[in-house]
């Protein structure tokens, strides 16, 4: 639970892109120029209606349009070949298809996406989801970092936590009793910079005006969003498939097999 390393063996660290780890990542590159038609089974007209009619009914701003709606709920029974994903498989999802790494993170996601905390992500929690995680405004952001970040599910960030977060996310290359003095004095700076009311942890109202100040701090302890290659490469699928929805065409399995390589 605690590890930091996810099943690639990879620290969290090395995410970080470089030419080095392209080249990694490179065979899960969706090939849009390589559809073709084919049988298969898109997922049904009165799943996604349930989704576009529970959506309809929030009072949050979404980000996605209907036919957006509709792509993402394909894409979903695409990778899942269910209508709910559990915690093991939607670890490989983020991995997957948005390129995160970090075990301890990926679970808060899920958590995040697992709205009614069931231990399982429905069609319609991966919509909501991934309505910040992919789109959200600036504010929506923040308050789903700030919900990653809080592995307890509190509503602050403790110093210990920051150390866990930290340590997690910075490559081991000292020995591990130097690595934890560096990352304590991580921690302290971290406070000195961020904690806007001096009560020795962080609490949403000390994130959101840190990030607001630097917009970079709000992935300061580790990955919580989509590579930004990863997710542009989403959203063309996104975009593509809507285009076809929106012309009265399904995509089946074996096409969306085919854009997602895997
Ligand atoms: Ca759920
Ligand atoms: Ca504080």
């Amino acid at each position: 639970m605690s590890s930091s390393k996810s099943k690639t063996g990879r620290s969290s660290a090395q995410n970080i892109e470089t030419p080095g780890t392209r080249k990694v990542h490179s065979r899960h590159t969706w090939k849009l120029e390589s559809i073709s038609h084919g049988k298969g089974q898109p997922v049904s007209r009165k799943a996604i209606q349930h989704v576009q009619d529970e959506v309809a009914k929030r009072k949050d701003k979404f980000h996605f349009s209907k036919q957006e709606i509709e792509s993402l709920c394909t894409i979903f029974r695409h990778l899942t070949k269910s209508d709910r994903i559990d915690r093991p498989r939607f670890r490989d999802v983020l991995h997957n298809t948005f390129d995160m790494t970090d075990d301890i993170l990926m679970d808060r996601v899920f958590k995040a996406f697992d709205r009614d905390n069931d231990g399982q992500v429905s069609m319609l929690e991966w919509v909501v989801g991934l309505n910040t995680y992919l789109r959200g405004t600036l504010d929506e952001k923040i308050a789903f970092a700030f919900n990653c970040y809080s592995l307890k599910g509190e509503k602050h960030i403790t110093r210990e936590e920051i150390f866990q977060l930290l340590k997690s996310s910075v490559l081991k290359q000292a020995g591990d009793e130097d690595l934890d003095e560096s990352i304590k004095e991580l921690v302290e700076i971290t406070l000195k910079k961020m904690d806007k009311d001096h009560d020795n942890r962080l609490g949403d109202n000390d994130f959101s005006q840190s990030v607001k100040e630097d917009p970079l701090l709000l992935s300061c302890f580790g990955q919580v969003f989509a590579n930004a290659r990863r997710k542009a490469e989403f959203e063309r699928v996104v975009e593509h498939m809507s285009e076809e929805v929106v012309f009265g065409q399904q995509f089946t399995q074996e096409q969306l097999a085919a854009v997602f390589n895997y």
